[in-house]
């Protein structure tokens, strides 16, 4: 059986490597010429997969490819393309049509095509399947069989991989699930099959909405514990010793990567679409968003008490990584936090032993050293990642002065460190 995986990036490329390893032969389209040299160099480009992982697969069982052409040789059709956010915060569904637009064409009979992109709920009754019938005349679930099936990869795990995480998944008609459940069932362990597409789109964007709006409402607690003057840090760690019916979540600077602070806008836009706005939602969504405001105003407000002005102000980041221990920075809090002290006149530079170097407004700004010369340097010092291998106790013992909005040097002694959500100058 040959299976095509259209896009090959944190999601696509480890789903292609997982099925080519099933011992399917599969073709991994990308539009990116340079990812698909890297590979049949035999070079990875995704923090989850090491070049062994590709070592014996490429252009044996895994054959990376630009022209989607293949899609004539295939029997299965995997589309892996990214659902970002236009400028104006609403969805961006423009990869999934173009790659459904490129792959018309091509596309035999009796294929079964899955949509892994994570979308609103709808997407694939609407873009997808009466494309599909108008353009090639077919019958969904007869001539042509289509399921969606929601990516559940966490990025950096060491517990979860693709096979053992369960796989939920829907189909247009009961034979496009069966055919669905049947392809993944073969090399995964567990399928969870639901009446519907659009219950299994919905499915996906609940999950990740319900970590923004809990984490939004930690947020919007963190003030409150340090108005009230007791440390969050500590309720929570005592919240969290209940065994039952909870789950622990911390405040930060705010949330970042390409699920979090995306998808529950994909299921507010939708519901408001059908005149029903999701306001505790969009509640959580502003209350994430303006956390690096707070935190730039802490930090303005800790450097005025020691009678320095920000627009004076020598300001380090330490870690940028939108969480820690890897090395993504879309979307990541810390960027925003950057530019924002930046437009307050502050001159910022950061260092993250993940990120060499992020571009901000056309500007590559490079990663700086971390040392004590380093943290001397500082006015302040501002941890927004918690990296596990950053050395806080010499960070606290150079700097002048710390804002830790992640907990990290809740073990470390002396210095003159302030951590968000303890109580003090809230
Ligand atoms: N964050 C907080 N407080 C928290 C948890 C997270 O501020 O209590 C921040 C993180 O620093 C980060 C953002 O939120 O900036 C997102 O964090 P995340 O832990 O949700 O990490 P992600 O974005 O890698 O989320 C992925 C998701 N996986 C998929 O969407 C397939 C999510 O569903 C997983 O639950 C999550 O990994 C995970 O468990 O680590």
């Amino acid at each position: 059986v040959k299976v095509a995986v259209i896009g090959l990036g944190y999601v696509g490329l480890p789903m292609a490597v997982e099925m080519a390893q099933a011992g399917y032969d599969v073709y991994g389209v990308d539009s990116d010429p340079v990812k698909v040299a890297k590979l049949l160099q035999g070079k990875s480009y995704i923090i989850d997969i090491g070049d062994d992982a590709l070592e014996g697969l490429i252009g044996q069982q895994l054959h990376p490819v630009t022209d989607i052409k293949v899609l004539e040789h295939a029997d299965i059709v995997v589309i892996c393309v990214p659902t970002p956010l236009t400028d104006g915060h609403q969805p961006d569904t423009s990869y999934i049509e173009t790659a459904i637009d490129q792959a018309i064409p091509h596309l035999r009979r009796q294929t079964l095509l899955i949509l892994e992109s994570t979308t609103y709920p709808g997407t694939t009754e609407e873009l997808i399947r009466p494309v599909i019938e108008q353009r090639r005349g077919w019958t969904v679930g007869k001539d042509f069989y289509v399921c969606f099936s929601p990516e559940r990869v966490d990025p950096g795990s060491v517990h979860f991989n693709i096979r053992n995480t369960p796989k939920v998944i829907g189909g247009c008609t009961p034979d496009c699930l069966a055919a669905g459940a049947g392809f993944y069932g073969s090399f995964l362990d567990q399928i969870v099959p639901v009446s519907s597409t659009t219950v299994a789109e919905a499915a996906k964007l609940f999950e990740n909405t319900f970590r923004s709006v809990n984490i939004g409402m930690v947020n919007e607690l963190t003030a409150a514990c340090e108005k009230i003057g007791i440390n969050i840090w500590e309720v929570l760690d005592a919240a969290a010793t209940k065994p039952f019916g909870y789950m622990p979540f911390y405040p930060g600077p705010g949330i970042g990567g390409h699920c979090i602070p995306v998808d529950p806008l994909y299921l507010s836009w939708k519901s408001e679409q059908h005149g029903f706005p999701l306001e505790f939602v969009d509640l959580a969504d502003r209350m994430n968003r303006r956390m690096p405001l707070y935190i730039a105003e802490r930090i303005e407000s800790m450097l005025a008490q020691e009678g320095k002005a920000i627009n004076k102000a020598n300001i380090i980041l330490a870690g940028v990584a939108y969480k820690k221990d890897i090395d993504d920075v879309r979307e990541s809090p810390a960027l925003v936090l950057f530019e924002h002290l930046t437009k307050m006149g502050a001159s910022v530079s950061f260092t993250d032993p993940y990120v060499s170097s992020f571009k901000l407004n056309g500007e590559e700004i490079p990663s700086r050293t971390a040392n004590a010369q380093l943290w001397e340097s500082a006015d302040i010092v501002v941890i927004t990642t918690d990296h596990s291998v950053v050395n806080y106790q010499q960070l606290v013992d150079h700097a002048r002065l710390v804002f830790d909005t992640r907990n990290a040097t809740a073990h470390c002694t002396g210095g003159h460190v302030v951590i968000l959500g303890h109580p003090g100058d809230g």
